[in-house]
């Protein structure tokens, strides 16, 4: 197949925090398998990313902190990228848009666009904090949405429900950095005509669907942006971190720090085309309609790269002679959740990166998220199938195959490959499998349906297992020595597909098996073939995963902060009307016996001033008969009756746990309280 030329990014991550491992999930995990095995193809491909640092995510951090916006993005661009080595990400580079060559490649855009007369200038109104004295760019601006009505709206962008406002429709406005309500005051931005590209975006966005296939959640953004009709869209902000607007006289405005952003892909490139003693070798894969360009987000990125970007190189090839191409697909992934909840750093609702990595390999990570990637929704990620997964599949299923397979070569082949002689059925099968397998996979991975591609390339080594098991090479070893040599020859190179396929998702441990292996991995295409030879000598095997303990486990989910049961009981609040459906009464016991043949029951008569009832309450091993006669306590009076022992109960008395076990206390009222009250 003929060689391609692919350019793949990945959304340059917010430098004001570490990345968890929703992050992983969304735009990084997926890219990176997806570009180590266009490696392995043999395909012309670099990838792209590194920090996005402006803009006001990182100028409400450094506020926050109180320390410079250069001391955040410092800090969090060298732990973001220490963490991504260390998770294995195959980046060509980790660039970031603080250099001065992104700064040049934002400005030159922009020039591009105002020269043409693109940009028009427009007066608005913004909302200003009058205590601090400035602007208030759209995340310093928290209230209510116009729309869905979600109470943590920014100023004229609803992440809730997407939709796009103008800031005076905004419920409720409060400054982020006050705290006090601002005002709206006018203030002038250049705005760029997004509109006017409506009818070639609309077409672009089909173009691509009908050739390449996008998800079918990246259409519905798209569409449901097309139908609210494209609207102009400020390009410029009033802020002083930034990349400054190259006009003059202009001060104290920056670019929008999203118009600045996705150009960042191309800053980067440049910074690696230099790196490399190439300056030009960008323009190869951004200037050349030959090359296929993907963008990996999540989905609250969609409408930046499937509409505004595309938008922005349609205006600078419209303009210029050296002109860019579009991404010819941008598999937008849904979230990652936590245990069931959205990651929080706030609530330390989550993991982060490094701090997982110090706990375990990366690889155990990387095929955990990879198998349950929210490819088509959000999915969550457990400890326990985290455990489950480590256990049941690395360690039981490719571990072990490799293991057994490697170990029995060692005791009876001498440790080398052995020599296929006759081949059976059971032997054809194996072999089929192992040339169609890689191609089923790969067709999987074109088609960014990496989830499906990590359970068949986990089916292989399923396979394999089997394949150990059935032709029962203890027992050959003894009765025919060179079918056992078949066996164990198809085996070695059932490993070596493996450690293939299985690169682009464990990298470290494909590693470790091609070393074993005393081999390379080789071309993607000659996957499934015979690539040892027969008499190479193999290695000692390593262990490739170590199982997950129980404890090890329960303690992290242990660790899991206890406000979040808080919040479960928030979650299940009743309302002052259900609460009012109970009616709670003042009673007095006036007589009780134990329930024949229960231990734990007692029988109670109990009087309501207007009413006598009888209950049977779980109170036997906490109080004797007689010390209960004459106390007056609460029931639940409207309980539906019950049969308990074959004894009606009417009711419900109220007592409360003690730390002694399977003892409560009844809740006593005072002696004065009427009988038959109600509480409120
Ligand atoms: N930094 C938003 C985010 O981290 C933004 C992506 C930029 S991609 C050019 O979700
Ligand atoms: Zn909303």
């Amino acid at each position: 197949m003929a060689k391609e030329k692919i350019l793949v990014t990945s959304a340059l991550p917010y430098a004001n925090g570490n990345i968890h491992l929703g992050h992983l999930s969304g735009a990084y995990l997926p890219a990176d398998i997806y570009v180590r095995y266009k490696r392995l193809k043999g395909d012309d491909i670099i990838y792209i990313c590194g920090s996005d640092e402006h803009g006001v995510p990182i100028t409400i951090t450094a506020d926050k902190e109180k320390v410079t916006p250069k001391e955040i993005i410092d800090r969090y661009h060298a732990s973001n990228k220490t963490a991504f080595e260390k998770f294995g990400m195959s980046f060509d580079i980790y660039s970031r848009t603080s250099i001065p060559v992104h700064h040049q490649t934002s400005q030159e855009f922009f020039k591009a666009f105002y020269d043409q007369g693109l940009l028009v200038e427009k007066k608005s109104m913004q909302f200003y904090d009058e205590t601090a004295k400035m602007f208030l760019p759209d995340r310093y601006v928290e209230g209510t949405c116009p729309k869905c009505g979600n109470e943590e709206a920014r100023s004229d962008e609803c992440e809730k429900c997407g939709s796009l406002y103008d800031p005076s429709e905004l419920k409720n406005p409060k400054s982020k950095i006050s705290g006090h309500t601002p005002v709206l005051k006018e203030t002038s931005h250049w705005f760029f005509p997004l509109g006017k590209y409506q009818p070639r975006l609309e077409k672009y966005v089909q173009e691509m669907n009908e050739k390449f296939g996008w998800k079918d959640n990246v259409l519905q953004y798209c569409r449901s942006w097309f139908n609210d009709g494209l609207k102009d869209r400020a390009v410029t902000r009033d802020l002083d971190w930034g990349v400054k607007v190259p006009l003059e006289g202009v001060q104290n405005k920056v670019l929008y720090v999203w118009f600045e952003a996705v150009l960042g892909y191309i800053s980067a490139t440049k910074e690696l085309s230099a790196q490399r003693g190439t300056p030009e070798m960008w323009k190869s894969y951004w200037q050349n309609d030959k090359t296929k360009y993907i963008a990996f987000i999540g989905k609250d990125n969609v409408v930046f790269h499937t509409i505004i970007f595309p938008a922005m190189l349609m205006a600078w090839n419209d303009a210029k002679s050296d002109k860019y191409i579009l991404p010819q697909n941008v598999p937008a992934n849904e979230f990652l959740n936590f245990e069931g909840k959205k990651f929080s750093k706030s609530r330390g609702w989550g993991i982060d990166v490094d701090e997982f990595l110090e706990l375990f390999p990366a690889d155990m990570l990387r095929y955990t998220l990879a198998a349950n990637l929210p490819e088509n929704k959000d999915t969550d990620f457990f400890w326990k199938e985290f455990q489950g997964r480590t256990n049941g599949e690395l360690a039981d299923i490719l571990g072990n195959f490799v293991n057994r397979t490697f170990t029995f070569a060692h005791k009876h082949f001498d440790g080398k490959v052995p020599s296929r002689s006759k081949v059976e059925k059971i032997d054809e099968e194996m072999l089929e499998l192992l040339k169609s397998q890689p191609a089923k996979i790969a067709d999987l991975l074109e088609r960014y349906k990496i989830k499906d591609a990590v359970f068949e390339m986990m089916n292989l080594a399923r396979a394999g297992n089997k394949y150990f098991n059935d032709s029962e090479p203890w027992v050959t070893s003894k009765s025919d020595k060179e079918k056992c040599g078949t066996t164990i020859n198809i085996c070695l190179n059932t490993i070596y597909t493996l450690a293939e396929v299985f690169e682009p998702v464990i990298p470290f441990a494909s590693r470790k098996i091609f070393n074993m292996l005393n081999s390379n991995s080789c071309n993607w295409e000659n996957c499934g073939g015979e690539n040892l030879t027969v008499g190479d000598k193999l290695n000692q095997p390593e262990i490739l995963f170590t199982k997950i303990e129980d404890k090890t486990i329960d303690e992290l989910i242990n660790k899991l902060p206890k406000s979040e049961e808080a919040a479960q009981e928030a979650a299940e609040e009743i309302t002052i009307d259900e609460f009012r459906r109970i009616k709670l009464k003042a009673a007095k016991i006036i007589a009780a016996e134990n329930v024949k043949k229960s231990d734990k029951l007692l029988k109670l008569q109990i009087d309501l001033g207007s009413e006598k009832r009888q209950l049977v309450a779980g109170i036997a091993k906490s109080y004797s008969p007689e010390e209960l006669i004459g106390k007056k306590v609460l029931i639940v009076a409207n309980l539906k009756p019950a049969k308990l022992f074959g004894l009606e109960s009417q009711g419900m008395v109220l007592a409360l746990d003690t730390p002694e076990e399977g003892k409560v206390k009844l809740i006593e009222i005072e002696d004065s309280i009427e009988l038959g009250k109600t509480a409120k």
